[in-house]
C-alpha cells in the first residue's frame, strides 16, 4: 500500500492509523532506522511530528503533504548580487516579493522569438523524454538546447540571482501545454517537494524557513484570465498548509483541497504576455483556472536553488503522485544556471554534453 494523499476506505485507515502511531513512537524513541524497510525509514526520517499528528488526529482525512515550514522574513531587502543596470531590482521590489511571494511580470523575449520557440516546445508534447524514457513535460531542458538557452537569458538569471545569490542550479523544469478547453490547475503549494512520492523530500535546505528556492514561470503564449493565466494568493508563502483529502478538486492524479482562507481580496489573477516571466516562491499558493478557449496556453517553469542546497541525495527514482510516472533518476542531474557549483552536493548533468549528443543523433537521423 502506498501513502499517496487521497481518501481511503475505512479498512485502510484502520491499518494506517496504528502503524503511524507506532512509527511516531519509533521516531520519538530514536530507535535504529537501519532495520526498517526503506519506505518506513523515509517516513521516520523525514516526517516531522506535526505531519504525524495531523494525519492521526484527523483519522487519515487531512495531512501535511509537504514538510511544514514558515517563511522567515529576511533582515535586509538588498539584492544579493550586483547585476547590470537593466536587470537591477529595487529594494522596494525585493520587499514586495518577500511580502507577496511573487514578483513580475518582467520582459524577456519578443513575440517573434516565442512564436518560433512554441513550435519546438509543442513538438515535444507527445514524444518520449530522453531523460526518463516516457512522455513527460518534465526536465526537457536536459535535451532541448533552445529551452535551456531561454532559461539562461540574463533577464531571468540576473533577477533570480538578486533574490537567491550568485550561484544557481536548475533542478527541474516543466512545460505546461494547457491545451484547448483543459481544466484548472487547482491551488497548490510546495516547499521541499515531499509530496512528489510522499516519502522523501526532493530538496534538502539547511533551514526550510529561509528562501531556498524560486520558480520562474515563462509565458510562451499570452496567458489571460480566459485561457487560464496564473493566480497567486498574496502573502500565502508564510507557511505550508494542510490538505483535506477528497472533494471536487483534483491536482492531476491526486485528490485533495488545500486548506486556506479563500479571501478574494488576496487572490491575484496575473495576466502575463508572451515572452514575459514571473518569479515566485513555490510555497506561495498558486494555480490557474481552466482554459476556456480553443487555443493552447503554453508556458514553462524552472525550479532554481542556490548551489549549497542538495537535491535527491542518494535517490534512484520516485513515483510522481501528480503525473503518475516512475521517474528513474539515472540520467537526471542539476544544471548550473548561473555562476559555478563549488559545493557539488547533487548529481550534476553535463548539459553541454547532453545537448551535443542530441545534436549528433539529429544529424545521424537527417
Ligand atoms: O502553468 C500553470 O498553470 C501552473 C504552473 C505551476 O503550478 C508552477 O509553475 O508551479
Ligand atoms: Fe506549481
Amino acid at each position: 500500500m502506498n501513502l499517496h494523499p487521497k481518501v481511503r476506505p475505512l479498512w485502510q485507515r484502520a491499518v494506517i492509523l496504528p502503524a503511524l502511531v507506532i512509527l511516531m513512537a519509533y521516531k520519538a524513541l530514536h530507535l535504529p532506522k537501519g532495520i526498517l524497510p526503506r519506505a518506513l525509514r523515509s517516513i521516520v526520517t523525514h516526517w516531522d511530528y506535526s505531519m504525524f499528528w495531523v494525519l492521526i488526529g484527523s483519522g487519515a482525512t487531512r495531512a501535511y503533504i509537504d514538510q511544514p515550514c514558515q517563511f522567515k522574513m529576511p533582515s535586509s531587502f538588498s539584492p544579493k548580487v550586483l547585476v547590470a543596470p537593466e536587470y537591477q531590482l529595487k529594494k522596494e521590489q525585493i520587499r514586495q516579493f518577500c511580502e507577496d511571494g511573487f514578483l513580475g511580470p518582467f520582459d524577456a523575449f519578443s513575440r517573434e522569438d516565442m512564436a518560433e520557440f512554441r513550435i519546438q516546445l509543442l513538438s515535444s508534447e507527445h514524444t518520449k523524454s530522453k531523460t526518463y524514457g516516457f512522455c513527460t513535460p518534465r526536465d526537457r531542458h536536459l535535451e532541448m538546447p533552445s529551452l535551456w538557452e531561454h532559461l539562461k537569458h540574463p533577464a531571468i538569471t540576473e533577477r533570480l540571482a538578486q533574490l537567491l545569490g550568485p550561484d544557481l542550479l536548475c533542478w527541474r523544469s516543466q512545460i505546461f501545454f494547457k491545451g484547448p478547453r483543459s481544466p484548472a490547475i487547482q491551488f497548490h503549494q510546495a516547499s521541499t517537494f515531499m509530496v512528489e512520492d510522499y516519502l522523501d523530500p526532493a530538496v534538502f535546505p539547511d533551514d526550510r524557513n529561509e528562501l531556498f528556492q524560486l520558480t520562474v514561470w515563462l509565458a510562451v503564449d499570452d496567458a489571460t484570465p480566459e485561457n487560464g493565466c496564473m493566480q497567486f494568493v498574496r502573502g500565502s508563502h508564510d507557511r505550508v498548509r494542510t490538505v483535506k483529502f477528497g472533494g471536487e478538486e483534483g491536482f492531476y492524479n491526486a485528490q485533495f483541497s488545500l486548506e486556506f482562507d479563500r479571501d478574494p481580496s488576496r487572490i491575484v489573477t496575473l495576466p502575463v504576455q508572451s515572452g514575459q516571466f514571473v518569479i515566485f516562491a513555490e510555497r506561495c499558493i498558486h494555480g490557474s483556472p481552466p482554459n476556456t478557449t480553443d487555443h493552447y496556453r503554453l508556458a514553462l517553469n524552472a525550479r532554481i536553488i542556490p548551489t549549497h542546497v542538495p537535491v535527491y541525495t542518494n535517490k534512484e527514482k520516485y513515483r510522481s503522485v501528480y503525473n503518475g510516472g516512475k521517474y528513474v533518476l539515472k540520467n537526471w542531474g542539476v544544471a548550473v544556471l548561473r555562476g559555478e557549483d563549488s559545493h557539488q552536493l547533487s548529481r550534476t548533468a553535463d548539459i553541454d554534453q547532453l545537448h551535443s549528443q542530441v545534436a549528433k543523433r539529429g544529424q545521424k537521423a537527417a
